[in-house]
């Protein structure tokens, strides 16, 4: 069962306000401005493609200053021909273009209870874009791979304090060999068609399909191969959960998740068939289904997959939902992968406020 979340103060003022219309929301909903992060406003997590300037954005440090004409990205480490790429000698390599959600692990934070410290996402850390650039594996394989290699180490070219008083660093995350070698990771350029946006990680960042917006280092400035495994501050500090066996896990791929895009909660709709339509998306595979429930999760009906199914990108979903009458109704919807990945009813709480997956329901009341 699926608690409603919504008081009935709230249910009683949106009664009153029957004639407001949902605004249009046109910019970032801010929750910083030091170092910029700001999420996609709710009523935006209905278009299956992102406008650049409402992508979330998530950044650890201020936006680096990047002057294009001394610009280099490094590749070193265990390879055999280490050396500096400009632009072009990465713009030249074969083009790859992939639609890819990428969602903060710390998206839908806020839902937490009790609350844990972070960046309180409501449910807008999670967009999607065409991503177009060129596959890391082309690069790699450039540089010629040497024996003993582990990982793949990238840093970022922001930098900063990320515990006050603590000691400065880089954004560097780094990826197993099997990850960085998968021909759909990607090193982009292109963001929806267009250059990439600064914030978003001009000239270049790692996309890493399927894997919560932590791998796809922004501003990428050096990749070194590496004969261990990274331990750095953004690999083990942070993103990094605690499983039933107390042991800390690094979080990877997103788990499946779903979410209610329209009505919006504390709407009031007249009393006939209603179009509910929401977002559904999973790391590990391409979603198989949604089901909806319009009595907090007592029981469920299969809706229908609408729009593109791709591998990396969230799936739409809509369904006729016909009210058996007026009232107050707790409306939900959960997820499933192809691999057979059901998303939980109820979120894992973690310290850290990550993967904040659970079903999340969306009040309603029908009109009279
Ligand atoms: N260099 C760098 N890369 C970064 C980050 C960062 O702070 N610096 N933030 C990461 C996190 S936590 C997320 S969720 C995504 C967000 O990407 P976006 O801002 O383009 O949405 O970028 C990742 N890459
Ligand atoms: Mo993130």
């Amino acid at each position: 069962m699926v608690p409603c979340t919504c008081s009935e103060a709230g249910v009683a003022t949106a009664v009153k306000d029957q004639t407001q219309t949902r605004p249009s929301e046109q910019t970032l909903v801010e929750i910083d401005k030091v170092p910029l992060i700001g999420e996609t406003p709710q009523s935006l997590l209905q278009n299956w493609l992102t406008p650049n300037p409402l992508f979330y954005v998530r950044n650890h440090f201020d936006t680096p200053e990047i002057e294009m004409s001394s610009w280099r990205l490094s590749v070193d480490g265990f390879v055999s021909e280490p050396g500096q790429l400009n632009f072009y000698d990465v713009k030249r390599l074969p083009k790859y273009t992939s639609t890819i959600t990428l969602e903060c692990a710390g998206n839908n934070r806020s839902d937490l209870e009790p609350p844990t410290p972070g960046n309180q996402f409501q449910a807008g850390a999670v967009s999607t874009a065409v991503w177009a650039g060129a596959a890391l594996k082309d690069i790699l394989e450039e540089a010629g791979i040497e024996p003993g290699a582990r990982q793949v180490l990238f840093e970022g070219a922001d930098s900063g304090t990320p515990v006050p008083g603590g000691p400065e660093m880089s954004y560097l995350r780094s990826l197993p060999m099997e990850v960085a070698m998968h021909p759909d990771t990607l090193v982009a350029y292109e963001m929806n068609q267009e250059e990439l946006p600064i914030e978003h990680g001009y000239p270049l960042r790692l996309v890493v399909p399927g894997w919560y917006g932590m791998a796809s280092v922004k501003w990428l400035s050096g990749i070194k191969v590496i004969d261990y495994e990274f331990e750095g501050f953004f690999q083990t500090d942070r993103y990094v959960i605690e499983n039933d066996d107390g042991v800390w896990e690094p979080i990877k791929e997103m788990s499946t998740k779903s979410l209610i895009s329209s009505p919006a909660g504390g709407e009031v709709l007249a009393n006939k068939p209603t179009c509910v339509a929401g977002m559904a998306w999973s790391g590990n595979a391409q979603i198989k289904n949604v089901e909806f429930s319009s009595d907090g999760g007592q029981t469920w009906e299969q809706a229908t997959l609408t729009g593109p199914s791709e591998r990396y990108a969230w799936q739409q979903w809509h369904m006729t939902w016909t009210p058996p009458a007026s009232g107050h109704y707790t409306l939900a919807c959960r997820a499933t992968d192809r691999l057979g990945n059901v998303q939980p009813i109820k979120t894992r709480w973690n310290a850290g406020g990550y993967v904040v997956n659970g079903v999340r329901p969306v009040c309603v009341t029908v009109a009279a």
